[in-house]
């Protein structure tokens, strides 16, 4: 039918969705995967009919004001939207997507590799081997972490990915809480063996290990505040694969640090790239496990994420409603 629609997309992706793009649709490519600047990406838009953005796209009011006429979709190549001003972007007429479902069990895994690694010190267990100095050997007192089997796990968001992450969890034996905007329709808590906590903060000062699953909006920006996180136990762990910006990083430093809390492991960032030097730190001394946002980097969950970009700017440009629509009700 016509013209193909010029497809922007922002970031490389693996190969053969490249190629499925490249059959289906004018697309243009960023071969050399440097994140475009602002003003690049303000060029973009001028012409796209289609923007395919990731998270390392900020996608505001001030790129979207540029937009030409002709955009009407941004297929966000990731779940989490707080990349894009969506309420703008739907003023303006433009439709925004995302890729949900296809990811759910693959950051979940590394929830859960998290949940492993922090109190058993896989990371640091694994130093003792490759750095300079040699193991002196086994003895009973050897590398002792804490038991996992039979704690409390807190899943703060239980969507898709927190319901993963318990039904995990529970395998390993971890009793499973949660606190959610909403309780769970009674089937899951009944198969997930979950309880549900209206107040967060009463949650918090019981729990054993937090794991935070939710995504990251205007309600739950440092919804880990300073405040909340002293609620926990010294004893207690954070694990976060969701957004950097829902715990108040800083503050989480300073209680690992000053021992108030036992360790964490994050898969994110509040200001990512940039990872808090005090963090950094901990790691070093194996209190804390840090990785660069891995949760969902799989090569089968991309290809099914470029997939599902795929099919929501086909759909779309049918004219029919594409399955994975964001409205700004939804955040
Ligand atoms: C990606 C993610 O790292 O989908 C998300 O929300 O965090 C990950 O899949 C990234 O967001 C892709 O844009």
């Amino acid at each position: 039918k016509g013209k193909k629609p010029l497809v922007v997309v922002t970031r490389k992706l693996p190969d053969n969705v490249e190629l499925r793009m490249r059959e289906l649709f004018d697309a243009r490519l960023n071969t050399d995967d440097k994140p475009l600047t602002q003003a690049e990406l303000a060029e973009a838009v001028k012409s796209a009919d289609v923007l395919v953005p990731t998270i390392t796209d900020q996608i505001d009011a001030s790129v979207l004001s540029k937009a030409g006429e002709q955009l009407k979709l941004i297929a966000n190549f990731g779940n989490g939207v707080d990349n894009i001003d969506v309420a703008t972007a739907v003023q303006r007429g433009i439709t925004v997507t995302n890729t949900p479902g296809v990811l759910t069990e693959d950051t979940a895994d590394m929830t859960m590799a998290l949940i492993l690694a922090v109190p058993r010190r896989l990371v640091e267990g694994s130093h003792v081997l490759t750095s300079e100095k040699d193991w002196a050997g086994w003895s009973p007192t050897w590398m002792m972490g804490h038991r996992i089997w039979g704690k409390r796990l807190g899943i703060i968001g239980m969507g898709r990915i927190g319901q993963a992450v318990a039904r995990r969890a529970r395998a390993f034996g971890l009793q499973i809480h949660y606190h959610n905007r909403r309780k769970v329709a009674p089937k899951i808590e009944e198969e997930l063996d979950a309880t549900y906590w209206e107040s967060l903060d009463q949650m918090l000062a019981r729990m054993d290990i937090v794991s935070v699953n939710c995504p990251h909006t205007p309600a739950t920006y440092h919804l880990l505040s300073a405040r909340r996180l002293k609620l926990l136990r010294p004893q207690a762990y954070v694990v976060n694969t969701a957004r950097g910006e829902v715990v108040d990083e800083n503050a989480l430093a300073r209680m690992l640090e000053s021992g108030d809390l036992a360790g964490a492991g994050l898969d994110v960032f509040e200001h990512e790239p940039a990872v808090n030097p005090k963090l950094v730190k901990l790691a070093r001394q194996g209190k804390v496990v840090l990785l660069p946002h891995m949760g969902s980097a799989t090569l089968e969950g991309r290809i099914d994420m470029g997939e599902k970009v795929i099919i929501n700017i086909r759909t779309f440009m049918d004219g029919h409603r594409p399955p994975d629509r964001v409205l700004p009700s939804m955040l």
